[in-house]
């Protein structure tokens, strides 16, 4: 982008247009286009006023988060939007789609600013570690006050155009041509020699010292012990303390703190992680129908989904109460959304307009993509698929939503294995973000591809994973559940697995997630694993829980006791002293095990099992093991998933560590992977190992 080719006049106006696919971020070439541009139109005789406008489906998406990770290069946004706000004639930004960030600054330091119907105006820099350091910490609050600029800073979230007049953000709604109206209106100002309304001149808000602590007190606990946060605080308390400069000058500098941090490194490892192209789009092929088989919660959780993606879809159970309990329940939570405004009501009654049930898996004869979640066992499954093979239209995609089972027998069952592949949703299906996409032995690329595709267009991730018993996560689950089992007999408390386990920042501790989960389900899928480990202990307390019924929430009883499902958990004594019965049976010796530890095997064992993984083929690359385990099973995502984390801890001190604790408890489940002792001793990082794999573009 250069500044000649950005502007152009409509008579006495002049438009700027940043225009920089796919977002329209400001990166350096950008920065200074935009610098010379203002420069010059402010010294131009023929210009009166000035529109900013973006190119495509956005205004801008912010700083280019792709230069956080080289040195800054001048001009720096800060100073370039000050300068903006400078200029000495009227600067009105149009805004529309995403206004975000260093986005969302520039607009604020513009004089006026109106905005169509689409707009999505939010401060997301939280989101990746860091904090509004253009001049946002310093404008927001002028115009909206502490609290909301407090809380759209804190939250990251975006609001839309209605909220975004109320505070003050955005002057005019323009609806009908964004381009035409912005240049109208801007004509008029000049005209009327309207003031320029520079927001970093507004008086500041009143507020007490007091307000700011009380800002630090009610960020959530987590939040609080992360860079971000706090400093977002510390930047409004300098904003209101200090003159323009010097609030600008420290907002930058608490920027370039966050920027440095293993925080926002992880945050931001995880933003590009979770974006990266899935193999040959070019090849998917078109879905225009689907069919979800099974009407249980899964089930209906995918049909929800797909439907509210824009995909019409039959849910299909032989059973007719199963269906109807199925339908309504995807019905409740479309109506759910709409009242929560995540759908608006447009969107939630076309959602349900693609919904219909069926009693027939012939109704899935015509459909383009059939996803199956029916009972999770290999018979059952093979038998469907033996009759979807014949059924179903020749190129339809048959997907199989097991967690466990193997896909590629799955495959043969259907007689045409070329048109299957795995689609491993997260409970529930509606909410969770990750698909895990299996690649049997004879899957087509072209029926991966529309697995990857259907997955994106309904807002999810997909990562692709090979067949493996648990793919990649539930493969990993097993070596980190196994060893808060093991140290469950060796005298951890439940409850205190739990505890350390979300101190380090799980969103939930393991044994609580049994509980909701169900432990009858593990103790099924490990009934049936041919190649689970010969060890009395694996899984030990688990197995026992369920052999006594204890199923947890549902029953009210598992690891923690419970008055209601889904009500507060409490310890439970009687576990304790089983758990103590069956170490004493396993001639277990129990101690005392410091959090430290639980933290330290759990989380070794989660990487050690994940580069085993990288070494075997079934993930393509730590970056997509991180994106599983952050989206599916609750990892902390300021710590980057477990490969990241493991590089951010030095892999020759992962290696080492798995080493001692081969000492103390034998080296079967603790031999350090090869690529891990490999990768130390070179002095590398899994982050390199793939870069170097990485064929470079165009090659
Ligand atoms: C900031 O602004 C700091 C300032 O306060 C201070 C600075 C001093 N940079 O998401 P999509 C790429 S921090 C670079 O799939 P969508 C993305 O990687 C920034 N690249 O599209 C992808 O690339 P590829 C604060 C970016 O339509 C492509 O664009 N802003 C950036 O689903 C499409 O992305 C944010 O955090 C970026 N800023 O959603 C906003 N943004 O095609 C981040 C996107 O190679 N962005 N890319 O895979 C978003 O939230 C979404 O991208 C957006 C579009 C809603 C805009």
């Amino acid at each position: 982008m250069n500044a000649g080719d950005a502007v152009l006049r409509d008579g006495d106006v002049a438009v700027f247009t940043f225009d920089s696919p796919p977002v329209n971020a400001l990166s350096h070439p950008v920065r200074a286009a935009f610098l010379a541009a203002i420069e010059a139109l402010d010294v131009d005789p023929g210009v009166r006023a000035i529109v900013l406008l973006g190119a495509g489906r956005n205004f801008i998406a912010g700083a280019d988060i792709r230069e956080f990770d080289k040195p800054p290069l001048e001009p720096l946004l800060t100073d370039v939007l000050s300068r903006l706000e400078s200029c000495g004639k009227p600067v009105v930004a149009a805004l529309h789609g995403a206004a975000l960030g260093g986005g969302a600054e520039t607009a604020l330091a513009c004089h006026y600013r109106c905005a169509a119907g689409d707009l999505q105006l939010g401060f997301p820099e939280v989101s990746l570690g860091l904090l509004p350091g253009a001049g946002g910490t310093v404008r927001l609050p002028r115009l909206a006050g502490w609290q909301a600029a407090f809380e759209l800073m804190a939250s990251g979230k975006a609001i839309g155009i209605d909220p975004a007049i109320e505070l003050g953000l955005v002057d005019r709604r323009m609806d009908g041509d964004l381009r035409a109206g912005a240049v109208a209106w801007a004509r008029e100002l000049a005209a009327a020699r309207a003031p320029l309304r520079r927001v970093s001149e507004l008086p500041v808000p009143p507020s007490r010292p007091a307000q700011f602590e009380e800002y630090l007190r009610i960020l959530p606990p987590a939040a609080r012990r992360l860079p971000a946060p706090p400093r977002i605080v510390e930047a409004l308390a300098a904003t209101a303390m200090l003159p323009v400069e010097a609030a600008l000058a420290r907002a930058r500098a608490l920027f370039l703190e966050c920027l440095e941090s293993t925080e926002s490194r992880a945050l931001r490892h995880l933003f590009f992680a979770e974006r990266a192209t899935a193999p040959d789009p070019e090849l998917a092929r078109a879905v225009n129908q689907a069919a979800v088989l099974g009407a249980g919660t899964m089930g209906s959780g995918i049909a929800i989904s797909l439907a509210t993606g824009g995909i019409p879809v039959t849910l299909i159970d032989a059973k007719q109460d199963a269906l109807d309990a199925g339908l309504a329940r995807a019905r409740a939570s479309i109506d759910a959304s709409e009242r929560k405004g995540r759908l608006d009501a447009g969107a939630a009654a076309a959602a349900r307009g693609r919904l219909q049930g069926s009693l027939t898996l012939a109704a899935a004869g015509a459909v383009d993509l059939v996803i199956e979640a029916v009972f999770e066992n290999l018979a059952v499954k093979r038998e469907v698929f033996g009759r979807l093979g014949q059924l179903c239209r020749p190129g339809a995609v048959l997907a199989t939503n097991t967690s466990t089972l193997d896909v590629d027998s799955i495959a043969d069952a259907s007689g045409r294995p070329d048109d299957v592949v795995g689609m491993h949703f997260f409970s529930p299906a509606n909410v969770m973000r990750l698909v895990e996409v299996v690649r049997g032995r004879g899957s087509s690329r072209e029926a991966l591809a529309t697995a990857y595709a259907v997955t994106k267009r309904i807002g999810k991730i997909a990562i692709p994973v090979g067949n493996a018993f648990g793919f990649v996560g539930n493969r990993m689950l097993y070596a980190y559940g196994r060893e808060k089992e093991l140290m469950m007999l060796e005298g951890a408390k439940p409850e205190a697995v739990d505890k350390a386990l979300q101190d380090f920042g799980m969103a939930m501790g393991p044994n609580a997630v049994g509980d909701l989960a169900g432990l009858d389900i593990g103790f099924q899928v490990r009934k049936e694993w041919k190649e689970k480990p010969e060890d009395p202990l694996f899984y030990r307390v688990s197995d026992r829980l369920a052999e006594l019924g204890r199923f947890g929430q549902k029953t009210g009883r598992g690891f923690y006791r419970y008055d209601l499902p889904g009500g507060e958990r409490t310890p439970d004594p009687e576990v304790a002293e089983l758990i103590r019965a069956e170490a004493e049976r396993l001639k277990v010796k129990q101690r005392s095990i410091e959090p430290g530890e639980i933290v330290s095997r759990c989380i070794l064992a989660l990487i050690n099992e994940g580069a085993r993984i990288l070494e075997e083929g079934i993930a393509a690359s730590p970056a997509d093991i991180d994106v599983i385990w952050c989206n599916g099973y609750g990892f902390p995502r300021h710590r980057g998933g477990p490969m990241f984390y493991a590089d951010s801890l030095g892999l020759a001190v992962v290696v080492e560590s798995i080493r001692a604790l081969a000492g103390l408890h034998g080296t079967r489940y603790w031999t350090p992977a090869r690529l891990l002792v490999t990768l130390a001793d070179e002095g590398g990082t899994l982050a390199a190992w793939q870069a170097a794999r990485l064929p470079r573009l165009g090659e």
